[in-house]
């Protein structure tokens, strides 16, 4: 699948000017009509190609989404409050980012029969009880971020059920990639910052914890997959089935860095997930998803600032894989 096979097309993204949204825009754009929805809040203008149409406003409002989703056909949906901390501190200011105003995009989409494809997250399996996890695992999320995103996973379900509308909900685990930044950012790029900063490398707790972390490119390639897949109301879970703990991470973008930085320990962040890694045989089998970038290239990447080949170039699958490099 490559997003060639997406061509003209009227798509909506709505936080198409952040982390994940943006790549898939950028993806989107040579082949099809696009238009973004974002409020700007985390969001860089500047990582949008020109002839994007953009509509300036928050999720929640409902003239502006009518207005960024007028006779599309596909709604990629990203735009979300994605700080699990601030989710804690502000459980009904989230909940009205990530849930209500996700309920507002379901209900556009209905009116103007478009497929819906939504950023769901591996919070929503909070401590996993089975590893690596599995769709059906039990979903027992740990914070109100987790709850909103099993929410909006399960309407997303229920709406193809209830109203026969084309939804796939996908369940990201730790994503990083070009453009994450920022304090609600993730590991990777904290470490690099600090790598090449000489500061220190804090590991919160021991460091022996793990996670999944998957490309955004390769998070592009599901979103493209699921945007025309027969298989619809269901939950997919985008990872790479690789896990690898945070000490190993740390070493790893030292050494990337060329970095003297210290790597020192704090404290375990309360609550913490101990282990995270996904089950993605469902995605492989039924979207014909194939992780393509492995984390020490994805991580060469970055300190390069090299650009991954775009998704719709056939060579990409020969070319990246570990052990090759991008230029
Ligand atoms: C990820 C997602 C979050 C949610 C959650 C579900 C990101 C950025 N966040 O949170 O949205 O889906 O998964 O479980 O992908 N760490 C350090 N030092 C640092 C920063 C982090 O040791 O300076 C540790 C941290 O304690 C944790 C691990 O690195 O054990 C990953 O932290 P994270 O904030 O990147 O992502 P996570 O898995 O908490």
């Amino acid at each position: 699948m490559d997003s060639a096979a997406i061509r003209d097309r009227t798509v909506l993204v709505t936080g198409g000017a952040g982390f994940i949204g943006s790549h898939l825009v950028e993806a989107l754009t040579p082949h099809n009509d696009v238009r973004v929805l974002d409020n700007f809040s985390s969001g860089d203008r500047a990582y949008l190609p020109e002839d994007v149409t953009v509509v300036e406003g928050d999720i929640g409002d409902p003239i502006a989404l009518q207005q960024a989703a007028r006779g599309v056909d596909i709604i990629f949906h990203h735009a979300a409050m994605v700080s699990v901390s601030r989710s804690v501190d502000a459980p009904r200011q989230s909940n009205e980012t990530n849930l209500d105003a996700s309920l507002l995009v379901l209900e556009q989409a209905r009116q103007e029969d478009a497929r819906v494809v939504a950023a769901s997250s591996a919070a929503v399996y909070g401590h996993p009880d089975e590893l690596p996890v599995s769709e059906s695992a039990a979903t027992e999320p740990t914070s109100p971020y987790g709850i909103q995103k099993l929410a909006l996973d399960q309407y997303a379900r229920r709406y193809a059920e209830l109203y026969d509308l084309e939804t796939v909900a996908l369940r990201y685990f730790n994503a990083y990639g070009p453009r994450q930044q920022g304090p609600y950012s993730g590991v990777i790029s904290t470490f690099l910052e600090q790598a090449r900063a000489g500061e220190p490398i804090t590991i919160e707790g021991d460091g022996q914890q793990t996670r999944d972390f998957v490309h955004v490119s390769d998070i592009v390639q599901a979103n493209l997959q699921a945007a025309t897949t027969d298989a619809v109301g269901e939950a997919y879970n985008i990872g790479t089935g690789t896990r690898t703990s945070i000490e190993e991470l740390a070493e790893t973008i030292k050494a990337a860095t060329d970095s003297s930085s210290p790597i020192v320990h704090h404290d375990p962040r309360p609550g913490d997930i101990r282990h995270s890694g996904a089950d993605i045989s469902k995605a492989k089998r039924t979207l014909g998803f194939e992780p393509r970038v492995g984390l020490e290239n994805g991580i060469q990447s970055l300190v390069e600032g090299t650009r991954l080949p775009p998704a719709d170039t056939d060579a990409t699958v020969e070319s990246i894989g570990e052990g090759s490099t991008f230029s």
